[in-house]
């Protein structure tokens, strides 16, 4: 019985981790700052953000302090911070001046080859290779390239679905090396060594050749 339990709460902790993992967008914080108010009946402030200038969601009443944390703030996201002092008979301020913070993106890209193979090898007797596969990122994959260690290098067209077709291919092994960014430069990189053997074997004769 006790077995059943830790596998089911096992099972649950990797399914609420996984639901976590395919969210928008990981998580950020920004800390706003302000000068304290010289009134003598000021009861506290309020911090007020959102994701578009003035357009604010309920205010958090953070009590008399100069400076709050808001975490949870989506990475690659702009958000909108303005403050309001309050007094202890309830009168509330004008909005501050708007400050704004941009959650930096610190997540990498994933990303998987799909065509000609999943595997890290591929052998071949033509002469190009196409390749295809899939990348994802917590704010967006802005751009798949490739270099060939056998020369040349490319941009792939697609980036959630992304392929790339008739890549030269030298004799012998050549590694393709796929990388997928976002917009702020974090990278993921898969290997594909493409293994390019000449067909040297020529066809059988024809067989059953008559003439009339
Ligand atoms: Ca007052
Ligand atoms: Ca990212």
């Amino acid at each position: 019985m006790k077995r059943y339990f830790s596998v089911f709460f096992l099972a649950g902790l990797v399914f609420a981790l996984a639901m976590a993992w395919s969210g928008h967008a990981m998580a950020g914080s920004a800390t706003v700052k302000w000068q304290p108010n010289t009134e003598p009946d000021l009861q506290g402030y309020r911090v007020y953000y959102g994701t578009a200038s003035r357009d604010y969601g309920a205010p958090i009443d953070v009590g008399n302090v100069t400076s709050y944390t808001i975490t949870g703030l989506d990475e690659g996201r702009t958000y909108y911070f303005a403050v309001t002092a309050v007094d202890s008979s309830g009168n509330e301020s004008g909005f501050s001046t708007e400050v704004s913070k941009t959650i930096a993106d610190t997540h990498a890209p994933t990303l998987t080859i799909t065509s000609p193979t999943s595997g890290s090898t591929y052998d071949t007797d033509q002469a190009t290779v196409d390749i295809a596969g899939t990348a994802s990122d917590n704010v967006g994959v802005t751009k798949v390239t490739w270099t060939n260690s056998r020369g040349g290098s490319g941009t792939a067209s697609g980036t959630t679905n992304w392929s790339i077709s008739g890549i030269p291919l030298s004799e012998g092994d050549n590694v393709i090396v796929i990388t997928a960014a976002d917009a702020t430069g974090n990278q993921a990189t898969k290997t594909i060594t493409v293994t390019y053997t000449r067909d040297t074997t020529a066809p059988a004769p024809p067989r059953g050749v008559t003439v009339e």
